[in-house]
């Protein structure tokens, strides 16, 4: 054996032995349908964090960034299509591609429980076979939605009001008498202050990161429908995985859904930041807030089961409600 056949025969026995997929770490692209660092990409960026501690020499995620790195309605297809790997995105910015998503908001068991109920399998089939992606994690569990005005009511009625709205509120607002208008987070400020509308949806928290409390005068209470907020996979990409690799995601995942028990304190300091910073609460009693909330319930499953039959029906079986 000549000394270059040793080197050749050594060279393969040691790329046979380190490089099998399982020893070699994969990076992710990620990118969050909302702007960075604010409300609703924070625990998707700690996630990233806790993949890349854990991950080491396993797996990584390349965090590409928010809303200027892709507009947040076309995330859901970017996610389809594999131009990014893993997306922070809710079901509302990807109705185009499954109407039926519109339903999320209507499902407000926390996630230890649609983990075990099926709903967390229902939706992962639903997203495999219409969005090609695995549903890895659901967040923000007890985020309820409110509408905020520049324009005081004095009953349960937006008519005349020009409302910004994405797939969440469109049903209510339409039902209260108001105009839909369909906008992305990122121009909900100019909207307000130029009085394109008169107001918009949007949780009960997150309103301070991009300002909107300088041009917001009221708040309409009570609160409706539930946040969801999901981290997605591109199917290949997932499937493409060692199980090693999964786990890490699926572990992770999990404990992003974990932080869903900040949520409470954080929606009672932002109901308190939002009357200190002067916007006034209006409610009108137990029995007007009891109506609206059955209103926006009915409203809402009324569409989803109109667009998608079957499969809102499913939906609406494992919400209980
Ligand atoms: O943009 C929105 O108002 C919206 O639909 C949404 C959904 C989940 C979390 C925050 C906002």
């Amino acid at each position: 054996m000549g000394i270059r056949t040793v080197f050749t025969v050594t060279g393969l026995a040691l790329a046979a032995a380190f490089s099998p997929a399982s020893a070699q770490e994969v990076t992710l692209r990620a990118v969050t349908s909302f702007a960075e660092g604010t409300q609703f990409s924070k625990n998707f960026e700690r996630f990233i964090e806790k993949v890349n501690k854990d991950g080491k020499g396993v797996i990584q995620i390349n965090y590409i960034g928010g809303p200027r790195a892709m507009p947040p309605f076309e995330v859901g297809n970017a996610v389809r299509t594999g131009v990014v790997d893993i997306a922070n995105v809710t079901g509302a910015f990807y109705t185009n591609l499954m109407p039926e998503a519109d339903g999320f908001k209507l499902i407000s068991k926390p996630m230890t429980e649609q983990r075990k109920n099926g709903t967390w399998e229902y939706l992962n089939q639903l997203h495999n076979q219409k969005l090609n992606a695995q549903y890895l994690a659901r967040q923000f569990h007890n985020v309820p939605f409110h509408i905020y005005l520049n324009k005081k009511i004095d009953k349960m009625d937006l008519t005349g009001l020009k409302i910004r709205v994405t797939p969440v509120y469109r049903d209510i607002v339409q039902a209260l008498g108001g105009t839909p208008i369909n906008t992305p987070p990122g121009e909900v400020y100019t909207a307000l202050e130029r009085g394109v509308v008169d107001g918009y949806g949007w949780p009960i928290s997150g309103i301070f990161d991009l300002g909107w409390d300088k041009a917001t005068k009221f708040r309409v209470n009570p609160g409706f429908y539930g946040a969801e907020v999901n981290v997605l996979v591109n199917l290949d990409k997932w499937k493409s995985l060692n199980d090693a690799q999964r786990k890490i995601l699926n572990d992770a995942a999990l404990w992003l859904e974990g932080l869903d028990a900040e949520n409470v304190a954080i929606n009672k300091a932002e109901d308190e930041r939002q009357v200190k910073a002067g916007i006034q609460v209006l409610d009108f009693g137990p029995q007007v807030s009891q109506d609206f909330l059955k209103k926006a319930n009915d409203v809402a499953w009324q569409s989803v089961i109109a667009k998608s039959p079957e499969t809102g029906k499913k939906l609406r079986e494992l919400a209980g409600n």
